[in-house]
């Protein structure tokens, strides 16, 4: 789980040290930058809003210095249940204790939900940067001053970033400009440390990938992936996992005809954890309904959305 980049990075007190939280409304592509700096699949991306539930922390660290990205969930409205009340929450809790905060939205696109997150940053006292992602999806660069302009009105941010997450256009320059903007100071991580999460944490989140991939309406929404057990033997690692769901009727879904849906579920999940890993994985997937957990602060504490 070593990543290159970090290799032989200097420890001067000339090199520079802080934390940057991505923020914005869901489906941005936050993960998606998060990953790109890193170099690596660590938090974990799909199509669906609302992937993102917790806080995931990528560490990079360079000749220049060393940042620690904050992941966050995406800041939602009509947020009625315990588990998006938690997300916002988790969200927020990153404007807090960051130098920088790096404020992504989609090119061309400006809605209630944006205006929402950017009312809420009028609090933050460290820059906020403005990140347009996705400018692949609007080669018109007249219709992206007009945008920004009139709808985004850039005035309120520090500084405006154009990229594309997906196909790493001007992340480089993103990177350069989060570094100067951290002050002096020695690496707080080890330089071969990429995140703060666990294994077991990553391994949850690969296994609910999968199944937010491969499942669709209220579904995604509706499970959580919990890990049993985790055990390295016989050359293997050996994860139990139980897929929570609200219902009876979702289990069977989850299930799918003769088990197919889950079989499936499981061998991409393998995959990406044989990846994560680098070692070979024997992974086993069981559902069960813990009815609905969405909205009880217990069952969220016990699925490990936990404030602590
Ligand atoms: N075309 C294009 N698609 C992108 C880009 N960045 C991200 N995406 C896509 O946007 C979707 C959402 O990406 P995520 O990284 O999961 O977005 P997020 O902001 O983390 O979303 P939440 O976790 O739900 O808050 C995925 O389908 C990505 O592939 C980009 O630069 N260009
Ligand atoms: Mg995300």
């Amino acid at each position: 789980m070593s990543n290159e980049a970090t290799r032989d990075a200097p420890r001067t007190e000339d090199s520079r040290f802080g934390y940057a939280a991505l923020v914005g409304r869901p489906n941005v592509g936050k993960s998606t930058l998060m990953n790109r700096i890193l170099g690596q699949k660590l938090s974990i991306v799909t199509a669906k809003p609302q992937t993102t539930r917790q806080q995931v922390a990528g560490i990079k660290t360079t000749e220049k210095g060393q940042v620690v990205y904050i992941d966050t969930p995406g800041i939602h409205l009509a947020a009625k249940k315990a588990l998006n009340r938690y997300m916002n929450r988790i969200a927020q809790a990153a404007f807090q204790d960051v130098d920088l905060v790096l404020f992504l939205i989609e090119a061309g696109r400006w809605t209630r939900q944006d205006e929402n997150v950017a009312r809420s940053l009028k609090k933050v006292d460290v820059p906020v940067f403005l990140v347009v992602n996705k400018i692949d999806l609007l080669p018109d660069k007249r219709e992206l001053l007009t945008f920004l302009d009139r709808e985004v009105r850039i005035g309120r941010f520090s500084e405006v970033l154009l990229i594309a997450a997906k196909n790493g256009d001007g992340v480089d320059d993103l990177e350069n400009r989060v570094m100067e903007e951290l002050p002096f100071s020695r690496p707080f991580y080890d330089e071969d440390q990429f995140t703060n999460r666990s294994e077991r944490f990553l391994a949850a989140e690969l296994v609910r990938e999968q199944l937010m991939l491969r499942l669709h309406k209220e579904i995604p929404y509706a499970l959580t992936v919990e890990i049993e057990s985790f055990k390295r033997e016989d050359g293997l690692v050996r994860i139990g996992a139980v897929v929570w769901v609200e219902r009876k009727s979702q289990k069977q879904i989850v299930i799918g005809k003769g088990g197919d849906v889950l079989k499936q579920v499981g061998t991409r999940a393998r995959h990406a954890l044989q990846d994560l890993l680098e070692e070979k994985v024997f992974l086993r997937l069981w559902v069960k309904v813990s009815r609905d957990w969405t909205d009880n602060e217990r069952a969220l504490k016990q699925f490990g959305y936990d404030d602590g």
